[in-house]
This record gives structure tokens, C-alpha cells and sequence, in this order.
């Protein structure tokens, strides 16, 4: 369980740096992605080799890792979830070092967020977007941590309340609370997994019934402004109704990228990128993909995330951190933890949660 704590955030850096090679791109090709880490893997034979090794890459994080290493560092040091804490975090480590790729607009919130009057730290994500809060990926990519802390108390309603909270400092709109509550939900059920291969009916299935109340929920107290999205797209349980439409996309033996994107998504959105996510972990987990034989599962996952194009770092961070917490450390190439910025400290920070869990 260690190793698979460890591979979660790990998992979650390496895609988040591999990903950001590609941010924003709308066709990705996946021999392009291969080469991004052979890149990676050649030159980890060469040092070894101890031939003439090659300017050493680098591959550097962004939002998506600055924000959850600052939520797995709050939750340490307080051992419980505060707000004041983790927002500080969050608006200290923006400010130190503001060119990581955040999103448009939450960069607003932590300039709020460093009024010294502030009374309320939730109140400046609530003012985005005329009051609607943000729907972005932001709360989704950086919850991992989360689950790992909230792991050995093996309690839903509070992993969900915990992933609300830590998503409100900057993200209220529901779909993205949801979406990390999701992608949270899909950590831990990973970590949970006992068997392999996975059936990919029964995690979708499992996390459905997850999710439903969740949604049921939050869809009660709802003003129909709010739900402009889900109108869109017709459904009073959006994320319930994406999880069915991976299940069914996974029985299509003939799949081409476009048709993933068209239902899942693969924007900034948490709506548009959660699902495209999980659908990566499973199409991987389920199912040979031609093009990337020789690599494992772990390895697949991240590859196939990046190939969706869009949003690939968030993507294949999400995506990677489900893997791992199923993997664990043996799946991650060891090139890729030498040359992605950040390993070492996610693996410290995923033992210290691990070890907070047997205290
Ligand atoms: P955010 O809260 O600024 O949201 C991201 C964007 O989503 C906003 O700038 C808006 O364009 C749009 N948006 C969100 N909520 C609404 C709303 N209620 N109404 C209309 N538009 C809305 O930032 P975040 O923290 O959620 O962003 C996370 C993502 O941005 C990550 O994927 C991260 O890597 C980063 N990023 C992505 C790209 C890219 O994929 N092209 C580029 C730069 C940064
Ligand atoms: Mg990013
Ligand atoms: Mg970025
Ligand atoms: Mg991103």
C-alpha cells in the first residue's frame, strides 16, 4: 500500500510534467508522446551506460502539482483540513511562483485571497463569474492528496466533505466540486482495488452509485441559472451520465480519439476533463492499445491520456493518479521520476500521508 500511495503522487507529477508538453494542443499524436519520453528513457540509458549522456531534459511541473503539493503539505502540518492554511498555501505559492501555467481566472482569487481583512476565505472563489464559481479542472487536479489523507478512515462522507472544502477556496460552481469529488472517489476506489485486471463494469458501476447521491444532492438546492450546463446536456446527474457513456465507449472496439472527445471532453472544464480521465486509467487498465506495446499499464494510462489532446496535463495527471494508486512505484519509469521536477517531494509527501494513516 505504500508503494501505491507513493505511485499516486508520483504518478500524478510525471503526467503533469510529460502532459505539459502537449497543453492545449487539439490533435496530439500518440507517436509524438512516445517520443517525449523516450527522449526521457534515452538519456537514462546513456547516463548509465555511462557513455557521453545527452544535455540532461527536464521535464517541469505546473499548476496542477504546485496546487496539490500545497494541499498535501497543509494537510500534514495541520493533520486536519484549514481553510485559512491551505488557502495561504495556495495564494503564497502562486505569488512565489506565479508562472506555472494557472488558469485565466483564478489567478483573481488569490489576489483576493491576500487581502489582509479577509474574513471569509471562500468568499473570493464564490465572487467568480458574477457569483456562478468557477467550473474549471482546478479543484480535480490537485485532490489526490486528499484521498490519501482521508484513506484509513475508509469514509466516503467525510473524503466528499473534505474534497468539497478543499475545492471551495477556489472552485464553487458544483461541477467542480463534483468533478474532484469524482476523481477523489476514483483514487480511493483504485487504491482499494484487490484484483487485476480490472472490470471495468464494476468500477464504473461502483463509482455510479457513488456518485449519485452526491449529485442528487447537490442538484436539490440548485437555482435553474445554475444549471445551464447539465441543460446542455440534459441531464440532472451529469457526471452519472458520463460515467455510462465510458462504459459504453469502452465496448466500442473500433474508438478513435475524436469520438472520446466528443463525448468526455478534454478542456479545461472539470466536467470536460474528470471523465476523460477515468476513461484513460480504464482503457488502459481493459484493453491492448496497439500502438504503445511493451509499455505497461501505468505507462499507457499517462501515454493515452496525453493523446487525447486539450488539457493534457490536468488530464494525465488525474489520469496517472488513479493508475498509481492501483500500480504502484514498479509501473513508473524510473527515467521519468529523474527527469520530471518534482518526484522526490511527492514520494515524501505520499509517505508522510501513508505513515499520518498508522499513527
Ligand atoms: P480557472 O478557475 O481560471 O478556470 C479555467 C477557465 O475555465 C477560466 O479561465 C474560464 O475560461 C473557464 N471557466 C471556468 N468557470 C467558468 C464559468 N463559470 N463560466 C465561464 N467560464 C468559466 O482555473 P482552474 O484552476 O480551474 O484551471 C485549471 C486549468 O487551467 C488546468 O488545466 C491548468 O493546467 C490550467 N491551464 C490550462 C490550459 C489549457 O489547457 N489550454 C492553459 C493554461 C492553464
Ligand atoms: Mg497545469
Ligand atoms: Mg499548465
Ligand atoms: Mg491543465
Amino acid at each position: 500500500m505504500l508503494s501505491r500511495f507513493k505511485a499516486c503522487l508520483v504518478g500524478a507529477v510525471v503526467g503533469d510534467c510529460i502532459g505539459s508538453n502537449f497543453e492545449g494542443l487539439l490533435a496530439v499524436k500518440l507517436s509524438d508522446v512516445v517520443n517525449s519520453v523516450l527522449k526521457l528513457e534515452e538519456c537514462n540509458q546513456q547516463a548509465q551506460e555511462k557513455e557521453e549522456a545527452g544535455p540532461s531534459p527536464k521535464y517541469f511541473y505546473t499548476d496542477d502539482t504546485a496546487m496539490a503539493r500545497s494541499v498535501a503539505a497543509s494537510l500534514l502540518d495541520k493533520k486536519h483540513f484549514d481553510a485559512r492554511d491551505m488557502a495561504d498555501r495556495f495564494a503564497t505559492e502562486y505569488f512565489n511562483d506565479p508562472d506555472r501555467g494557472y488558469g485565466g481566472s483564478v489567478v483573481t482569487v488569490f489576489e483576493n485571497l491576500k487581502d489582509p481583512d479577509l474574513i471569509d476565505v471562500f468568499r473570493p472563489a464564490s465572487m467568480q463569474f458574477g457569483g456562478r464559481g468557477s467550473f474549471g479542472n482546478g479543484g480535480a487536479m490537485r485532490i489526490a492528496p486528499a484521498a490519501l489523507f482521508a484513506f484509513h478512515d475508509n469514509d466516503l462522507a467525510k473524503l466528499k466533505v473534505l474534497v468539497s472544502s478543499i475545492t471551495r477556496i477556489t472552485h464553487t460552481h458544483h461541477l467542480a466540486i463534483n468533478g474532484a469529488i469524482l476523481q477523489a472517489f476514483a483514487v480511493d476506489q483504485s487504491l482499494r482495488q484487490q484484483q487485476q485486471p480490472v472490470d471495468a463494469d464494476e468500477f464504473i458501476d461502483s463509482l455510479i452509485s457513488k456518485m449519485k447521491p452526491v449529485e442528487e444532492e447537490s442538484s436539490a438546492g440548485k437555482t435553474p441559472a445554475d444549471n445551464t450546463r447539465e441543460k446542455k446536456d440534459g441531464h440532472p446527474t451529469p457526471y452519472c451520465y458520463k460515467l455510462l457513456k465510458i462504459k459504453e465507449l469502452l465496448k466500442n472496439r473500433d474508438l478513435h480519439v475524436e469520438d472520446v472527445v466528443n463525448e468526455l471532453g478534454n478542456d479545461v472544464s472539470a466536467f470536460g476533463s474528470v471523465p476523460a480521465a477515468v476513461f484513460s486509467f480504464l482503457k488502459a487498465a481493459t484493453q491492448n492499445i496497439p500502438e504503445l506495446n511493451g509499455r505497461n499499464k501505468f505507462e499507457q494510462t499517462v501515454l493515452y491520456a496525453i493523446g487525447l489532446g486539450g488539457d493534457t496535463d490536468t488530464i494525465a495527471t488525474m489520469a496517472a493518479a488513479i493508475a498509481g494508486a492501483l500500480y504502484g512505484m514498479e509501473q513508473i519509469p524510473k527515467a521519468w521520476q529523474i527527469y520530471c521536477e518534482g518526484v522526490e517531494d511527492a514520494e515524501r509527501a505520499a509517505e508522510e500521508l501513508f505513515k499520518l494513516g498508522s499513527l
